[in-house]
């Protein structure tokens, strides 16, 4: 469900990070990799014949270019025609870790409050009932759309251009994933992440919200996030919700935190 001016959005195609820029001296080869379709660039130094290794893509950014080599975690089908903005680039959730917050969820009506590009709301797609995928930006909205096509759920979300907090009271469900903005890819020079520092709101009345629309809450949080202060949501509730807190290990890195409050704390897969 799309509205003409996303649709208008998805036609003038703003995003095309795929193409390459032919340089001198530069030639792009295909590299045998266990990575689909991934290029490589080598770069030829005629004088002393030697070939150095370097990948690059046109219109990546200093700020993205880190988050563009781990383009297959954050989603597997990336070569398949991924688009992503600035914000998208590192916000969006890895698809492993996505993987795991719909398994847990599986079934019911799950409402994405912050979708983003679609990290989470593709992987809720294709194991819930259904999926309502909330961004408060268009183009966040119209990237969403285009990215659910190739995972050839699109027709599973319903995609809304809005303020999370303004819709809230029209929203019922049974699983509110909230995934806001931490303030950018700083979070991390905090020693510790208080939730006052989530946006646009912080994270009691984000969790409060959240707690009117659905009985389970599920927060995607940075990994130096103050978990005193998560698990002291829980008492929001009378009596105290359940909270488990998992910690979102990608190849042996801890990435971010992700905790559930509700009967979904501590369930096995699928609840519904
Ligand atoms: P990161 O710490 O910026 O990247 O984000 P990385 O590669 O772990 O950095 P390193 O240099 O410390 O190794 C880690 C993950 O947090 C990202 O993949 C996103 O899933 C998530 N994330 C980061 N930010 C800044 C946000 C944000 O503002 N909002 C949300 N919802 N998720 C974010
Ligand atoms: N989980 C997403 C990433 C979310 S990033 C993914 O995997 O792709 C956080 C998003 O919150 C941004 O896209 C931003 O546009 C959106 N946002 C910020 N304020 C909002 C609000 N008041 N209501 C809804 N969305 C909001």
């Amino acid at each position: 469900m799309l509205s003409n001016e996303v649709a208008a959005l998805l036609r003038k195609r703003r995003y095309s990070p795929g193409k390459r820029k032919p340089k001198f001296f530069k030639k792009i080869v295909k590299l045998k990799s266990k990575r689909r379709n991934k290029k490589a660039m080598v770069v030829v130094n005629e004088d002393k014949e030697e070939e150095e290794e370097e990948e690059e893509e046109e219109g990546v950014s200093p700020l993205v270019k880190k988050y563009w080599f781990q383009r297959y975690d954050l989603f597997w089908r990336y070569d398949q025609g991924i688009k992503m903005d600035e914000e998208g680039w590192f916000s969006v959730t890895p698809e492993q870790i996505a993987v795991r917050h719909a398994l847990r969820c599986g079934g019911g009506v799950v409402i994405d409050g912050f979708a983003g590009v679609g990290g989470n709301a593709i992987q809720f797609a294709t194991m819930c009932h259904h999926v309502i995928a909330i961004d408060i930006d268009p183009r966040k909205i119209a990237l969403a759309f285009e990215n659910a096509k190739i995972y050839g759920v699109e027709g599973h979300i319903e995609f809304i251009v809005g303020d999370f907090f303004q819709l809230a009271p029209s929203l019922k469900g049974n699983v509110v994933f909230l995934s806001p903005p931490w303030g950018g890819p700083e979070y991390r020079s905090k020693e510790s992440f208080t939730l006052d520092l989530l946006k646009p709101k912080n994270g009691y009345s984000l969790f409060q919200v959240a707690q009117s629309i659905a009985p389970n809450v599920i927060m995607y949080l940075p990994r130096n996030v103050d978990l005193l202060q998560v698990e002291e949501l829980s008492w929001l509730s009378s009596p105290p919700l359940k909270v488990e807190i998992e910690e979102n290990m990608l190849h042996g890195r801890l990435k971010s935190i992700t905790a559930y409050f509700g009967d979904i704390a501590f369930s096995d897969i699928s609840m519904f």
